[in-house]
């Protein structure tokens, strides 16, 4: 958090006798005590100091278990049962996830994850040809019923607690969850767990949806439909912030928008015929936990008031249980390092402490290595003993909420909570989220944060330690270019998970060849048919006709391709959020960056040439995490090249097609799903063969050091690893450009 003079510390802020004492101990600095104040970059106030008179007067009657639930929305809370343990996880084939899963549950975690790849994610069969670089690479490879029989193979699914992470293809992959439980012998109203199901925080930072909102509305409300009548136990949808956060959100935002897509979801389901208390009772929540220890703390106390007098007062419940938000919650990637990676079992403890003095229901902390690749298994247990060291050791589990009262965490609860609520009633006014989401401003919001956030990184205003500050003396510079190959970065000292990318869709291309022998034909031919005829009709459910194909072994591609056919596919609009970072730049007056010097070399180079620099930031494969491009866009176009960015999922062909089209300088890639493997390689080769030698191709994101050869040697000329500052990426990039034949 920024130390920031706020005006909002008034003389009347503090009480008497503190202040006093205060301001003597501050005579030898000459500093007035507001200067204490900070204000954080989302615009909260923290003053050095909370008395009582802080505290709202409510607080005092506030009980865990009680309306507004402000302090859990049980009782007596991890007293009685603590917090689940389930770690995201899944990779590869179905028998090495399998694999990990039981052990994991042999090791003490208490629910599963799964983590599906990008292909599954997309509603593509691993042999279709757009996926070539991304099966089995950031989750399971899933293609049928049999996949999902295997994934949970000796794992009793009438007890064990299931998440999955599915919104796009969530039709095809919870049908098959059913279908598989049952093949078990485990009737739907036995299953416990989630489905995420949260397609609005898709369009407007995850990006892993398939069809148009509308329609895809429709889906989530199916879904809760069929929950209503046949899955009691199950959580029918996970209303997520998390990826907010990872977007660049700050806690107001990811708050507000989190709960403002509640409402809508309810709102829809409302629409659909059912009552909130059909629905309301199994939503569930799943919020990121970033390193501002408190905020995060008082981000959940507020979500859980909030949440009960937002439903209390549209939707008038007479269930109880339809006012609780229970959470799911996940420890920061972004705030992960390349550099000195063990430092991130601090960060991730602390996160992790955040969540559970928070009270969240179920945890994810994330793996020390998350920022370099996936998780490897040495990572990974040591990722899963953080919580079971916090549950087990150190008595966080004695006491219900035991911050409430706290003079600072009851004062920053409320604030929180009145800033998101005037946020809510923003977009409410507005016509609700969806509404909000066609417009975009929920998106270019969060992406301006964003850039804000990254120029203050890279500007050395907020400390991140190993990485702008205290910067270990061996570690290397980490643009590493193809001149510089051998130096060792320092995240180079931790073994990385490898995965046989080709090796996985060999096998589940074999699979799906016998799946598709074995099967009867017509009965699939007929089942894809009557899904098409109920995608065209309103009043069948889809998940119910969704089950019935899968039974029959249709395909995830084959489920897909038929709604595909009736629904079409969302097209994405690309913005960049332009002016934001430099403004934030030169607010900053920093040393640190030249930034006079780097605007001038852009020109020179534009005088010289007769145009701009130009750069086209591309995603390729179906990874959709684009932060990091986003922020690379924002900072390129304000340090003065031209900049195109590219749509999301490109093949490698349509990419070098844009290049050449644009006539860029230079391709630069961002991966942060592994798919660079592959796909980079291809791009470099198709562009020479298109005859662009000129065009420089550089890439970043999450890029594991043993990599970096294959993509030198492939033609890559320069590889930017996470915490690159942008002006640096801008002055290597330059460096490359300059040392070009003058035309
Ligand atoms: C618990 N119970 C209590 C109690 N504590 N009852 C009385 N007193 C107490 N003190 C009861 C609950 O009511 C419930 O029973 C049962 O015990 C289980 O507890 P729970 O609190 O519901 O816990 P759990 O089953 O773990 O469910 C937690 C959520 C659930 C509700 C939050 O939705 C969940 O597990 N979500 C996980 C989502 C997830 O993993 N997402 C990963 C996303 P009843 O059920 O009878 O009430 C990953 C992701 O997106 C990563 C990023 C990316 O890919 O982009």
């Amino acid at each position: 958090i920024p130390r920031l003079f706020s005006r909002h510390c008034s003389d009347t802020s503090f009480p008497p006798a503190w202040r006093a004492l205060a301001e003597r101990e501050l005579s030898r600095s000459h500093q007035p005590v507001h200067a204490l104040c900070r204000e954080t970059e989302g615009g909260l106030h923290i003053k050095p100091v909370y008395t009582a008179r802080d505290v709202p007067s409510a607080v005092a009657g506030e009980l865990p278990g009680v309306f507004p639930y402000t302090r859990g929305p049980h009782a007596t809370m991890y007293t009685l049962r603590p917090w689940t343990v389930r770690q995201y996880a899944g990779f590869s084939t179905v028998e090495e996830s399998n694999r990990f899963y039981r052990s994991a549950l042999a090791a003490g975690q208490t629910g599963l994850s799964v983590a599906f790849d990008l292909a599954t994610h997309r509603g593509y069969d691993s042999d279709h040809p757009r996926v070539a670089g991304d099966v089995g690479l950031a989750g399971v490879a899933i293609d049928s019923v049999e996949d999902m029989k295997q994934l949970f193979a000796g794992i009793p699914l009438d007890t064990a607690s299931v998440s999955m992470t599915m919104n796009g293809a969530v039709l095809p992959v919870l049908a098959m969850f059913i279908v598989a439980a049952a093949e078990q012998g485990v009737r739907p109203e036995q299953l416990n767990g989630t489905i995420q199901n949260d397609i609005l925080k898709e369009y407007m930072v995850r990006n892993t949806y398939i069809y148009p909102p509308r329609p895809s509305l429709r889906i989530v409300s199916d879904i809760m439909g069929y929950g209503a009548q046949r899955l009691p136990r199950f959580n029918t949808i996970s209303v997520s912030g998390y990826h907010m956060q990872e977007a660049g959100a700050d806690a107001t935002l990811e708050l507000g928008f989190t709960l403002a897509d509640g409402i809508e979801y309810l709102r829809c389901a409302q629409q659909a015929g059912l009552e909130v208390d059909q629905v309301a009772p199994r939503m569930s929540f799943f919020f990121g936990i970033g390193m501002p220890f408190y905020i995060e703390i008082a981000k959940l106390r507020a979500a859980r008031q909030l949440w009960a007098q937002l439903v209390q007062e549209q939707f008038a419940p007479r269930n109880p249980r339809s006012l609780l938000l229970r959470t799911h919650c996940q420890t920061s990637g972004y705030s992960l390092t390349e550099q000195e990676p063990l430092n991130n079992v601090v960060r991730t403890t602390v996160e992790a402490m955040a969540a559970i003095l928070g009270g969240t229901q179920s945890l994810h902390t994330n793996a020390l290595d998350e920022a370099i690749a996936l998780p490897s298994e040495f990572a990974a247990r040591v990722a899963r003993n953080t919580q079971l060291i916090l549950q087990n050791e150190t008595g966080m589990t004695w006491v219900a909420d035991p911050l409430g009262g706290s003079y600072f965490i009851e004062s920053l609860t409320a604030q929180l909570a009145q800033r998101a609520r005037a946020l809510i009633d923003e977009v409410e006014r507005g016509g609700g989220m969806a509404e909000a989401i066609a417009q975009g401003w929920p998106k270019s919001r969060i992406e301006q944060v964003a850039a804000r956030r990254q120029a203050r990184i890279d500007a050395g205003e907020e400390v991140i330690v190993g990485v702008n500050k205290f910067v270990a003396e061996n570690a290397s510079s980490r643009e590493t270019a193809a001149t510089d190959r051998n130096a060792s970065g320092s995240g180079g000292d931790v073994d990385v998970r490898a995965i046989d990318a080709e090796a996985v869709r060999r096998q589940q291309c074999a699979r799906l060849e016998q799946l598709r022998a074995a099967r009867d034909a017509t009965a699939v031919r007929r089942a894809l048919e009557q899904l098409r005829t109920a995608a065209r009709t309103s009043g069948t459910n889809l998940l119910a006709a969704s089950i019935e194909a899968a039974r029959l072994r249709c395909t995830v591609g084959e489920i897909s391709d038929a709604l595909r056919e009736v629904f079409g596919e969302h097209v994405p609009s690309g913005s960049v959020a332009r002016g934001v970072y430099r403004a934030q730049l030169e607010r900053s007056h920093t040393d640190a960056i030249p930034l006079e010097h780097i605007l001038q070399r852009v020109e020179a180079f534009a005088q010289r040439e007769g145009r701009r620099p130009r750069l086209l930031v591309a995603k390729v494969g179906q990874d959709g995490h684009d932060r990091g491009a986003k922020a690379i866009a924002a900072g390129f176009a304000d340090l003065g090249f031209d900049v195109d960015v590219g749509p999301l999922f490109q093949t490698p062909e349509e990419v070098v097609r844009q290049a050449i089209a644009a006539d860029v300088h230079v391709v630069g890639v961002s991966s942060q799903a592994a798919g660079h493997r592959t796909l980079v390689p291809e791009l470099v080769r198709l562009l020479r063969q298109s005859g662009a030698h000129g065009v420089h191709v550089v890439c970043g994101g999450v890029i594991p050091r043993p990599d970096y050869d294959a993509l030198y040697r492939a033609g890559v000329c320069l590889i930017f690893g996470p915490g690159t500052r942008i002006p640096d990426a801008v002055c290597k990039v330059m460096d490359v450009l300059e040392a070009r034949p003058q035309p």
